[in-house]
């Protein structure tokens, strides 16, 4: 029925190299969607699963948040969604015997694709102390080796317990309940790597860390402002939402260093037009940015705005509403009276006159969105950006309103839906207080660690167990060797996971592995079948069931493998009826529904064909709960981004192959690029000042502070039309490049969108691709 896939490593010889595309999506993208999962699930499961992705008795597509329309079509996925459900749902596994053929040293050597390619993972597997080894245990001896090491610790603090963003809401809360009743907030996340900086600057602006906007709105806008996100890749159902937005009339604004293919153009694959037809164009405005230029921009913009009002008093600002709603406004109009144009077109790379347009643009439109992702959220000063968003907004009413809003696009598929549960290492008293109330039992209050902050406590020995729900930390996150040291430093580590990747090579002293269910498969358990439920970008909870027979028989979810690990750890005799949530995940959901507001009714709402739309305050009645019940405007200081002689600013980023770590193939199609990856992507203008050509090989070194320089080697320079003086690269390679203490202030996310960087050319021009 399947067939294993080739699992060669790749030949970086192969690569070649080709113009970008102008325009996402179309045929190719349907034969790439579905060839894979033909081949390798055979027609039956596959058809299954193609049918089943995001339709309302179906499951929700794991490759992004983005939200399900109300009219869904038959094949309601998109090329990357399918991906990503073959990646899962492969009954390709790996065999018993991989275990005592591959030392934990051999799978370092491999990279992330191999890993990722040789199967779902089905049976739990131990590496002892002093063994280079893993080897297949039972269940019960894995949970009492976790359990025994776990009891055994000095303080609940020298554990850390990190989720990654494809947990789903009912696994969340009891993963998070059962940290707590242990004894600890150290729940770091993948969203401190994501859109940590977002809900820094909206929960301080507007009272919620969440998008202002519904599905809806998209339908009701004027004009949507695209920044720092590339969802032709990476939200690629959005640009249906895009297009339909465009046929009623609304103008869309991509600011990006990169002119991404799906900001262009659209070729739908669902419509004979998109198959045929020459698709629609996106972008109305192609705003080419400088990397970290967006604050300096949005200010302009602000000041812009301002100045229109002047001229024209009483016509621009949106008076009522910030008369009733905000605070701040005469400070905010003080500060930008000193903003000085000319460090504005330094930071952003653009003339007076494309800021004027983009100005008029929002100006004359009366339902504005601007919507965003990692190009906003990675920079040092990505939360001053992202208050500089809202100020934008709040000037002209553009919060709480029809068509109009703030809206971050999120990665994981329940990143937001997970927060919301509680996976936070500083979730407020209420919050801890609903728990304690509804189990008896008595939370900490000292906030924990962060992803960063956990490898730091890793470094400093504070940190002895990992334990991972999903992911992969340490080639997420930045700094590779530094994080690596310090996760080989720890005493064990623990990952859930369903396929190997590299942070089942890089361990602690001893190491477990456990297999666990996807959200593909039909989870089975003494109450019957469960179904669990996600939350989308714009704060909609659903259901989602599995709809194949699971891999294998061995493999447990994540529920039943967090709750026998709470009865190892905790006992049976505490005060959480543990075996009651695996039995039925219903119980699970009452206790949500005491405990997190807005789920009153959760398991009645969630039944409900398309589920239900949390409260959001700002959305719904322009009630902002901050610390002063108003919006706020806010006042934040511009900080030049240097950029010294001879070097560049590299932003790392997706291929259109890869989900995160995970690569699926070699190949970035829209940008290029065919069987490889390591590739620098550099303005020609550039590369005619630094000396260097298309298709010389450089090594790339990022200098930081008085520390040796980060390198990485042998990497293929692609002439590219990116905003002068900016580079880009994939990561999760280009992790090597980012120390660690180089953070984003306030959320303490990893700058991974602006690296000084040096290149050094190594070799003659290699032969360009055909
Ligand atoms: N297929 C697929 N889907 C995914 C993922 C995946 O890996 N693969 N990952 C998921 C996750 S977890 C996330 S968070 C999202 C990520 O979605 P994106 O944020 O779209 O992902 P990136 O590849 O990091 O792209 C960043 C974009 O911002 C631009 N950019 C970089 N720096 C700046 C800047 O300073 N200013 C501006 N204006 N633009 C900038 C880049 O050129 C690029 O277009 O996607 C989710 N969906
Ligand atoms: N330089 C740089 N670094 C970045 C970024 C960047 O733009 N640039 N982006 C950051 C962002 S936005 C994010 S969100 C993080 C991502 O960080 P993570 O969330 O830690 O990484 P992923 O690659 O999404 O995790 C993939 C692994 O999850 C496991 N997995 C998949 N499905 C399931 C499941 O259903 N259950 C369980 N238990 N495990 C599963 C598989 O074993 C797979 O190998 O990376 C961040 N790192
Ligand atoms: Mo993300």
């Amino acid at each position: 029925m399947s067939r294993r896939p080739p699992v060669e490593d790749p030949d970086y010889d192969d690569m070649t190299v080709h113009p970008p595309e102008k325009w996402a999506v179309g045929l190719p993208a349907i034969y790439s969607a579905s060839e894979p999962a033909l081949v390798e699930m055979g027609v039956g499961r596959a058809f299954t699963l193609l049918t089943k992705v995001n339709q309302k008795d179906g499951f929700d597509c794991m490759s992004c948040a983005w939200p399900d329309p109300d009219h869904r079509k038959v094949a309601e996925f998109c090329e990357n969604g399918a991906r990503a459900i073959t990646w899962e749902a492969t009954p390709v596994t790996v065999p018993t015997t991989f275990w005592a053929e591959h030392s934990v040293s051999d799978l370092l050597e491999k990279s992330e694709y191999w890993l990722g390619m040789q199967g779902r993972l089905v049976e739990p597997v131990y590496k002892p102390a002093g063994s280079d080894h893993y080897e297949p245990v039972s269940w019960q001896k894995a949970f009492s080796i976790a359990a025994e090491k776990l009891k055994g610790l000095a303080s609940p603090d020298e554990a850390a317990f990190y989720t990654s963003g494809r947990a789903a809401n009912e696994t969340a809360f009891v993963y998070q309940l059962f940290v707590r009743a242990f004894g600890t907030n150290n729940l770091p996340d993948c969203s401190n790597m994501c859109h940590e900086s977002t809900g820094t600057a909206l929960n301080e602006t507007i009272g919620v860390g969440k998008s202002t906007i519904a599905y809806d709105d998209f339908e009701n806008t004027d004009l949507i402002i695209i920044m720092g996100q590339n969802p032709g890749t990476n939200h690629p159902r959005m640009l249906t939402a895009l297009e339909d937005a465009k046929k009623k009339g609304a103008k869309i604004v991509a600011v990006n260093p990169l002119p991404e293919a799906g900001l262009l153009r659209y070729k739908n694959p669902q419509t004979a037009r998109g198959i045929l037809g020459r698709g629609t164009a996106i972008a109305d405005q192609f705003v080419q940015i400088r990397l970290g230029g967006d604050m300096a921009l949005l200010q302009a913009l602000s000041k812009r705005v301002l100045e229109a009002e002047d001229r024209n008093p009483g016509t621009v600002l949106d008076h009522d509403f910030l008369q009733t709603y905000t605070q701040g406004l005469d400070a905010l109009r003080a500060h930008l009276e000193h903003l000085s144009e000319d460090t504005v077109l330094e930071a952003t790379g653009l003339t007076s006159a494309e800021i004027d347009e983009l100005a008029e643009r929002y100006i004359t439109s009366d339902r504005t969105i601007i919507t965003w992702a990692m190009g906003l959220t990675q920079h040092r000063k990505s939360v001053d950006t992202l208050r500089e968003v809202v100020n934008l907004l709040l000037l002209r009413g553009n919060i709480g309103r029809l068509g109009a809003g703030a809206s971050p696009i999120r990665g994981h598929s329940n990143v937001q839906g997970d927060r919301t549960m509680g996976i936070w290492e500083q979730m407020p008293e209420s919050f801890l207080d609903a728990l304690d109330t509804e189990f008896g039992i008595h939370s900490p209050r000292e906030h924990g660690v962060d992803s960063l902050k956990g490898i730091e406590a890793m470094q400093r020995g504070e940190i002895k167990v990992w334990f991972g729900l999903g992911g992969n930390l340490v080639a997420a996150i930045s700094d590779t060797r530094a994080a690596e040291a310090a996760m080989r430093g720890t005493e064990m580590t623990v990952q859930v996971s369903t396929k190997l990747n590299r942070s089942h090579a890089v361990i602690g002293r001893e190491a477990l592995i456990l297999p666990t269910l996807g959200r593909t498969e039909v989870d089975l358990q003494e109450a019957g079948p469960q179904f669990l439920s996600v939350e989308d970008t714009v704060c909609a909870v659903h259901a989602t069931h599995g709809a194949v027979p699971p891999v294998a028989p061995s493999l447990l979810s994540e529920v039943s493998i967090v709750t026998r690990l709470a009865r190892a750890v905790l006992g049976d005799d505490g005060p959480i009826d543990w075996q009651a949530f695996e039995n039925d995940y219903d119980t699970i959901r009452e206790s949500i529904s005491r405990v997190v507001p807005g789920f009153e009714n959760f398991n009645a709402d969630v039944r409900r064909k398309g589920g239900f739309v949390l409260p959001n305050g700002p959305r719904d009645s322009r009630t902002f709960n901050t610390s002063t019940g108003k919006a706020h405007l806010t006042i934040n200081h511009l900080e030049a981004l240097e950029r010294p002689a001879g070097r560049l600013i590299l932003q790392t980023m997706r291929s259109h192959d890869q989900f995160n770590t995970t690569i699926y193939s070699l190949n970035d199609r829209y940008r290029g690029i065919k069987k490889g990856r390591n590739v620098v992507f550099v303005n020609p203008d550039d590369l005619a000042e630094l000396g260097l050509a298309d298709g010389d090989t450089v090594d790339i070194f990022s200098e930081w502070k008085n520390e040796p320089d980060r390198e990485l080697r042998g990497y293929r320079v692609v002439s590219y039309p990116t905003a002068k003086g900016c580079a880009a690269a994939y990561f999760p390679e280009a992790n090597v490049l980012i120390p660690l203490d180089s953070a984003a202030l306030e959320s303490n996310t990893p700058v991974s969108k602006a690296i000084v960087v040096r290149l050094e050319k190594v070799g003659a021009p290699a032969a360009v691709g055909a």
